[in-house]
């Protein structure tokens, strides 16, 4: 067992834990500049010494850590302990030809199982639940993160990863499961299968863990009343560790980081300067206790902002809003910013789920957008708008959204391709011409 459950971290007065925050972080300065010649030329660079990080309020003087620092940093530059010290890598999908290698130590793993346990206890779980993961399994952080994090908690879990709707139903109907880890794009496809089957009374779940990629409100809603469950968000990288980085409790105002492991900033993407609480920005990381792999300020590219305000389930952790995007996830259509979540926001508010694709393209000099949607069977069934209605209300609705015309195609029930993991939402062709 971890030692994960630690109520006297997780509602600790702030200026304790803001002073243990400090203690670590100058322990981890010292360690990182001490044994990753990176983070010493880096350093040396900026004309830091580890003697010169008090405490928190010295973060700021350190530099940077980007995405393609790590690029150019593979595999090994940043190990902060020898090869022989490390038990486990993890990665991310590199779907933009970014392959991230994370390395962990045993005490690593130790910390990142014992976040997602706290995670888990957050959203209900205890010993007596049976946690079904359907996050993918392998070197994506999803399935081995909340798997560890059920384990320690003492559940009974369920390693299925993604895919195979149909056994995922039959286990979580045969072995009763309470609590779903999944991306909420795979929870909204399992609800949807769930109702079409009529197999709702037959499922125990009372809660679920989501997370991996950005949603909205409205699919949370929709998640909560087709699976008859609490759905609360989960966020992590695996730069970072993985899931647990932050999570929600019963509030589901925001997620709690877990700071006495990790440090956020709030930052302006162009100019690099801290901002103050409340305002959106990109989210920075330091970790404080990591070793295999550790990151001292770490540009996460996601966007939010952070809160301080009291929380009425008593933890004093700091909550991070739904990060909106990622700053690279924007695109720039007809010279306006478009996010694929301000569009989904769109849809589900006109009671569409969330089974949609954008589709960006390039006619000459011109950019289209089209967003393709399905009817939900609901629709069908209410036989009370035609297409052409519909299509009409949704160009209107992005129109007052985005302030540019959108083409709108909805098209049958089940035609869009669905995920088992995170969803692909854009399909941008421009950069086939590039
Ligand atoms: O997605 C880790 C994870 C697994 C988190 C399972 C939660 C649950 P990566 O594949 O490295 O790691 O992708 C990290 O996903 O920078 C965000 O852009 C996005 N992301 C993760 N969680 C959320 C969330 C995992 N709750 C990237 N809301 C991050 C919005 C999220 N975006």
């Amino acid at each position: 067992m971890g030692n994960y459950y630690q109520p006297e971290i997780e509602t600790m007065p702030v200026e304790q834990l803001q002073k243990l925050q400090s203690e670590r972080l100058v322990e981890q300065v010292k360690f990182v500049y001490d044994n990753v010649k990176f983070y010493h030329e880096k350093m040396d660079e900026k004309g830091v010494k580890p003697e010169d990080i008090k405490g928190i309020e010295d973060l700021h003087k350190l530099p940077f850590i980007t995405k393609d620092d790590l690029r150019d940093q593979y595999p090994y530059g940043l190990l902060g302990v020898p090869l022989s010290e490390c038990v486990r890598i993890q990665s991310t999908s590199g779907t933009t030809g970014r392959r991230v290698v994370a390395f962990y130590t045993q005490a690593d793993l130790d910390v990142w199982e014992d976040c997602c346990a706290r995670a888990i206890m957050a959203a209900g779980g205890t010993k007596e639940d049976v946690v079904h993961v359907c996050y993918g399994y392998g070197l994506f952080t999803g399935g081995p993160g909340l798997n560890g994090g059920s384990h320690r908690v003492g559940c009974l879990t369920l390693p299925m990863s993604s895919g195979n709707t149909e056994r995922q139903l039959q286990f979580m109907e045969d072995l009763g499961s309470t609590i779903l880890c999944c991306t909420p794009s795979y929870a909204a496809n399992l609800g949807e299968t769930i109702t079409e089957k009529g197999l709702k009374d037959k499922i125990k779940l009372k809660a679920g863990i989501f997370g991996a990629e950005p949603w909205t409100e409205e699919m949370r809603h929709n998640i909560e009343e087709t699976l008859g469950i609490k759905a609360y968000d989960i966020y992590g990288l695996t730069e970072i560790s993985g899931p647990g980085v932050s999570f929600e409790c019963e509030e589901q105002a925001g997620m709690h980081i877990q700071e006495d492991h990790f440090i956020p900033e709030i930052i302006n993407p162009d100019t690099g300067e801290v901002l103050p609480e409340g305002e959106v920005g990109e989210l920075v990381f330091t970790c404080i206790t990591k070793k295999a792999f550790p990151l001292l300020r770490y540009r996460t590219r996601d966007l939010c902002y952070l809160t301080r305000k009291k929380c009425s389930c008593g933890r004093t952790h700091i909550r991070m809003h739904k990060p909106t995007g990622r700053s690279d996830d924007m695109m720039v259509v007809k010279g306006v910013n478009v996010w694929p979540s301000q569009i989904e926001a769109v849809l589900l508010k006109q009671g569409f789920q969330a089974n949609y694709q954008i589709v960006v393209d390039r006619l000459g000099n011109n950019d289209t957008i089209e967003v393709q949607v399905e009817l939900t069977p609901e629709m069908v069934a209410a036989n009370d708008k035609t297409v052409a209605q519909r299509e009409k209300e949704i160009v209107a609705g992005l129109k007052s959204m985005l302030g540019i015309k959108v083409d709108v195609k909805v098209v049958d029930p089940k035609t869009i391709v669905r995920s088992e993991g995170k969803a692909v939402r854009v399909v941008d062709k421009r950069n086939l011409y590039q």
